[in-house]
């Protein structure tokens, strides 16, 4: 078969299925992005002249944008992501679930003439270092550019990836359109989507994605959540090992002893700013490996090691600032795209918690003028900076190293006001799964549902997980396993604990270091534990207060587990068990047996 684009590849596989596509979606013409500096520099010089990119000072913020999104698409859309399988059970009751021959002909139907009036960009990317035993490729089919100059930022691309990829035939296909085709005569606008008709499906078994309709993060990036959670996590299950919704860090103690930790939190329970921590205790260091996705395997040694498949951060901008994420704030400084965020007069950008004092006018997300008197937010609650993880001024020395970085401890955490202790350990590989499978976070005066009810979301994994979720916790007991005595600790955090005054107990943020120290001594059996019904518990002494001014009390508190509360968490995580159906292992329901037993002598 001879192809138009055989000077780029020699994979017919490729080549036949983006013929494919082109024939269906009637692009005005197909380019493979090459992944050079000049290639990139065209792209963002177009988006500036369609209006989807402003141009940010060259002074203040080198080489950054800001993009504002149509705002029926600023998120990710749960209701339209859907897990393809033949059979449903595959899917499991926590996704969405449709049948893939129904699925592919109705997305048939809405990719025929999709890209009419656009280029289709071809991007060959990967996820993970190039050549890591962990790497998986994939090839990105989008007729959007701004997902183009993100996927630059975001995975490795390009020329080099197509290379790489050479004849193999496991790449993983995406395509992506916006779903604005411009037919017509119909004139475009700087952020075309189609609001009313998202899709966001997986097909695990083919394995393939396909996104519809929507021009934002997750959706559009399809490396991302799609391929680096979803299909992977359903890869990993097939293949042995895990795609987690975690970051990693590194932290050398004064003396030189360094450990990795991978953790996992539900969204708004600070994960970003511990991959990102900076601590409070002389000596202490903290590097990044990554800040949201860590795929993780069993190593030779029978260790577990993991990778951040991606390389760069897409994290949320409100919060973030000088005080509660210095490095993230370095890191931004230039090479970023903005999405969402609000402008100032002199071409930079501002949000909410970015300082203290709020600019007296400011051009907000929306485009309109803004000023501390207006009764909406400046910048979209959920705008976002894309970064390169390479500006990060704590990014690990090993964050791209082949084989990834030993994991000596995996924390799961929540926003638990109650209940919940500072930290916990758990007493076994099979208990810590059971506590990743109890994360939950109370829900805020601005979420939907009621205030203080939990949402459950186990292993942070609940919008993520490409397969049935009690097959998933099956699967993470079969992985502890499989590295018996060489498995990392589990340790559960909650840095949210809340005094009857409704004040938070404990300070976070840089001194959270005090309770890593803590988990580094007990990945050595360094120091002794307390008994609980639930887990281990630190002895208060053994937790490092210096310089912090708390209370016997406050202490006390946040280093005890509430008999109580736990037994109203129990009920309404057995209700949730009980909808996961007969695939939920049995060891879970033992270990939950256990606690409740273990409660009443207490
Ligand atoms: O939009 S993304 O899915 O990439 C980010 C997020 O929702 O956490
Ligand atoms: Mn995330």
């Amino acid at each position: 078969m001879d192809s138009a684009y055989s000077k780029y590849t020699s994979n017919r596989k490729i080549l036949t299925w983006v013929g494919k596509v082109a024939k269906l979606c009637r692009p005005k013409n197909v380019v493979f992005v090459d992944g050079s500096r000049d290639e990139h520099d065209r792209l963002c010089e177009e988006l500036v002249q369609s209006g989807t990119f402003i141009r940010l000072n060259e002074e203040k913020r080198p080489n950054s944008y800001l993009a504002r999104s149509d705002p029926r698409d600023v998120a990710r859309v749960e209701k339209a992501t859907y897990i393809c399988t033949s059979k449903r059970e595959d899917a499991g009751e926590t996704n969405n679930w449709e049948d893939p021959a129904v699925m592919k002909e109705k997305l048939d139907g809405l990719l025929a003439g999709c890209m009419a009036g656009r280029t289709m960009y071809v991007i060959p990317f990967c996820m993970g270092p190039v050549k890591s035993p962990f790497a998986r490729f994939g090839v990105q089919i989008t007729d959007s550019p701004y997902a183009v100059v993100h996927s630059y930022i975001m995975t490795r691309i390009g020329q080099k990836v197509l290379n790489a990829i050479g004849k193999r035939q496991d790449f993983l296909p995406c395509i992506h359109s916006v779903g604005y085709p411009l037919e017509d005569g119909r004139p475009d606008v700087p952020w075309p989507c189609d609001p009313d008709n998202k899709y966001i499906c997986h097909f695990p078994e083919d394995p393939s994605v396909l996104s519809y309709g929507s021009g934002y993060g997750g959706n559009a990036l399809l490396g991302k959540k799609c391929f680096a959670l979803r299909i992977a996590s359903y890869m990993g299950k097939q293949e042995g090992w895990l795609a987690e919704h975690c970051l990693i860090i590194g932290c050398k103690s004064p003396s030189g002893v360094k450990k990795y930790f991978a953790a996992a939190f539900p969204s708004a329970c600070g994960k970003t700013n511990l991959a990102m921590l900076r601590p409070s205790l002389p000596g202490w260091e903290v590097t990044c490996v990554g800040d949201d996705i860590a795929w993780l395997r069993v190593g030779p040694d029978g260790r577990m090691y993991g990778v951040n498949p991606e390389a760069g951060f897409f994290g949320v901008a409100p919060g973030t600032s000088m005080t509660t994420n210095y490095s993230a704030m370095q890191a931004i400084s230039q090479d970023t795209i903005f999405t969402n965020v609000a402008l100032t007069p002199d071409g930079d950008v501002w949000w909410e918690g970015m300082t203290n004092e709020k600019p007296e006018e400011l051009i907000d997300w929306r485009g309109e003028k803004w000023n501390p008197n207006s009764d909406t937010p400046a910048a979209h609650p959920n705008s976002r900076y894309t970064c390169p993880a390479q500006n990060c001024p704590i990014i690990d020395e090993d964050w791209e190293a082949p084989d990834g970085v030993p994991i000596s401890g995996i924390l799961f955490g929540g926003r638990r006001k109650t209940v919940i202790p500072l930290v916990q350990e758990a007493r076994s590989w099979r208990q810590g799964v059971f506590m990743g499978s109890c994360c939950a976070s109370e829900r805020t005066a601005a979420a939907e549902g009621k205030v203080g009810e939990l949402r459950i979301d186990p292993f942070a994994m609940i919008p993520f997980c490409g397969y049935n979720m009690a097959d998933y916790f099956s699967h993470w007991l079969e992985m502890g396993h499989r590295m018996g005595p060489h498995a990392p600790k589990i340790f559960f955090v909650n840095w949210f604990r809340k005094g009857s005054n409704n004040q938070f107990l404990w300070p976070g943020f840089s001194e959270n270091i005090r309770v890593l120290k803590w988990i580094m001594a007990r990945t050595e059996d360094d120091v002794a534990v307390e008994d609980s019904p639930y887990g281990y518990l630190p002895n208060p002494t053994d937790i490092d207060m210096d310089g912090l001014d708390l209370d016997q009390d406050t202490v006390n508190t946040l280093l005890s587990v509430d008999a109580d509360g736990l037994e109203h968490d129990i009920q309404q995580f057995g209700a949730f068990y009980k909808r996961l159906g007969d695939r939920l292992p049995e060891t879970l329901m033992e270990e939950m047996s256990l606690l409740k037993q273990r409660l009443l002598k207490y």
